[in-house]
């Protein structure tokens, strides 16, 4: 079923230039880029999109690296594309996540409290549209 998934690509993402080399692999695999944007998160913005996780030991770590640079926000289309792109960004931790995907290729561990993995995929569609309304309205 054709479906629509948020991809952030994280500040390290951003700030190592790796922006079109993860383009490059979300186009490579046939999905549809179909909404781009880059621009400084806002506190809000990241409080809404991360609020599973609020409490959770990583989560002020994670909220100030998300603030620490611009980070770039797309709207992919495919089918199973919320799947598909998981698939592509491999595990959520770097260091264990797959050769062949985007953390396992690209990512790595730098000894911080939180996991500086490069990308953010919705996990669902629920998570998906309402991932998509806070990076686009
Ligand atoms: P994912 O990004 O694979 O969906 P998640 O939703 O569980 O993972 O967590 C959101 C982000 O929080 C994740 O990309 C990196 C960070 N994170 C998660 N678990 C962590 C942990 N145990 N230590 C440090 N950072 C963590
Ligand atoms: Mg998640």
């Amino acid at each position: 079923m054709t479906e629509r998934t948020l991809v952030l690509i994280k500040p390290d993402g951003v700030q190592r230039g790796l922006t079109g080399e993860i383009l490059r692999r979300i186009e490579a695999k046939a999905y549809v880029i179909a909404q781009l944007t880059k621009s400084d998160a806002a506190p809000d913005q990241l409080a809404a999109h991360y609020a599973e996780h609020e409490g959770k030991p990583f989560y002020q770590p994670l909220v100030d690296f998300m603030l620490s640079g611009p980070i770039v926000a797309a709207v992919v289309e495919g089918n199973d594309v919320i799947k598909g792109f998981r698939s592509l960004a491999g595990q959520t931790d770097p260091t264990t996540a797959a050769p062949g995907t985007i953390r396992g290729d690209l990512g790595r561990d730098w000894g911080e409290k939180v996991q500086k993995n490069l990308v953010h995929g919705s996990d669902s569609v629920e998570s998906a549209e309402r991932e998509i309304s806070i990076w686009f309205g």
